[in-house]
């Protein structure tokens, strides 16, 4: 391709994003835009399957059957979410194995907030009312992504994820309405939980290498310090509503600014554990792996089965 070629296919290419005009699967795109994307939803599904096992760790010991049930499905949801964004790395021309393989071999990321343990029920509502509530904050622009099969995905990922914030604050306020052990039990779990979730925004916009290229393309709408913001903005208050204390002394409301302004975080514990040393990331992926294996019959036998019908079928 000459590069005048090149050059109209890449000015066409930002007229479209700039226009909000969403890319398709079988449109021209620049590799490092598709590279981008399978970089990021392909993150975002380890994550969702990853993040399946910190929650999976309490179904048997729900307090009570509708607290198994709904938790049961919220796990479900989870695995669900992992399926489309995995085929939507599909359409980008990735190979689901070998993504799945790299995750396994420690070559892939995931959210590091999966990586922290689950300690007590109480650990069930906070990662609904924060993790899922992080989550949302960072996946409701996504619906405003450029690239088609993400934006859609995220769309049925944002519904599910509302219904996983509320039951999760829902946990929440029953367990600071209750005993004192059990309001106890509640601030301990947002105590270990609360910068851990605003870690998930990823760091901050200092640093942030890919954001400003992710804004360009309409991949990203806001900054990683933009959706932070709004989080604590939005997180503060409920749990004032609810009686319970963000974990920071410093945290205060700036009248001026209409935000409130936290302490810094600690970065050198993200990158931690993002680099592989959280409390849980060999564990986790070693779960992972075993889940794999142990689904190996299934899988052999299903492809056995389908090569059996289409023989049948051809004969
Ligand atoms: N953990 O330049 P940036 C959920 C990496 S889903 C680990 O700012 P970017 C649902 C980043 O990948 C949660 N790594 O990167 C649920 C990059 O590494 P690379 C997941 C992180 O992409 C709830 C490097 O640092 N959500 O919770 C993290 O522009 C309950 C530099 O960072 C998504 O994946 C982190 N927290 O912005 C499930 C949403 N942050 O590739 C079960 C989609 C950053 O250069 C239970 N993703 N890194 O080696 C995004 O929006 C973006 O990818 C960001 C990062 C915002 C996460």
């Amino acid at each position: 391709m000459n590069p005048s070629s090149l050059e109209l296919l890449e000015s066409n290419f930002q007229s479209k994003i700039d226009n909000e005009i969403k890319i398709e699967p079988k449109d021209w795109m620049p590799d490092d835009y598709r590279q981008t994307l399978i970089r990021q939803i392909s993150q975002h599904a380890h994550s969702e399957i990853v993040g399946m096992l910190p929650e999976g760790n309490w179904i048997t010991r729900a307090p009570n059957l509708r607290r198994k049930a709904v938790l049961l499905a919220k796990v479900q949801d989870e695995a669900g979410h992992g399926l489309y964004l995995y085929s939507a790395t599909e359409t980008l021309g990735a190979d689901r194995e070998q993504l799945i393989d790299d995750l396994h071999e420690g070559r892939a990321k995931y959210s590091s907030i999966f990586n922290y343990p689950t300690l007590s029920w109480a650990d069930m509502g906070a990662i609904g009312w924060l993790v899922d509530g992080a989550a949302i904050m960072n996946q409701v622009p996504l619906c405003r992504c450029s690239y088609g099969p993400y934006a859609r995905a995220m769309v049925r990922v944002c519904k599910e994820e509302s219904f996983h914030q509320r039951q999760g604050f829902e946990i929440m306020m029953s367990l600071a309405n209750g005993s004192p052990a059990q309001k106890e039990m509640a601030q301990d779990a947002l105590n270990r939980f609360w910068w851990p979730a605003l870690m998930m925004f990823g760091p901050n916009d200092a640093t942030s290498k890919h954001t400003a290229q992710s804004m360009k393309w309409k991949i990203k709408r806001h900054t990683n310090d933009e959706l932070r913001q709004q989080f604590v903005d939005a997180t503060v208050p409920q749990a004032e509503l609810i009686g319970l204390t963000v974990p920071d002394a410093n945290i205060v409301w700036n009248d001026e600014t209409k935000h409130y302004e936290t302490s810094p975080i600690n970065w050198d514990e993200f990158w931690q554990v993002v680099n592989g040393n959280g409390p849980c990331n060999k564990e986790r992926v070693a779960a992972r792996k075993q889940a794999k294996e142990n689904g190996t019959w299934v899988r052999d036998a299903a492809m056995a089965y389908a090569k059996k019908r289409s023989a049948l079928v051809a004969a």
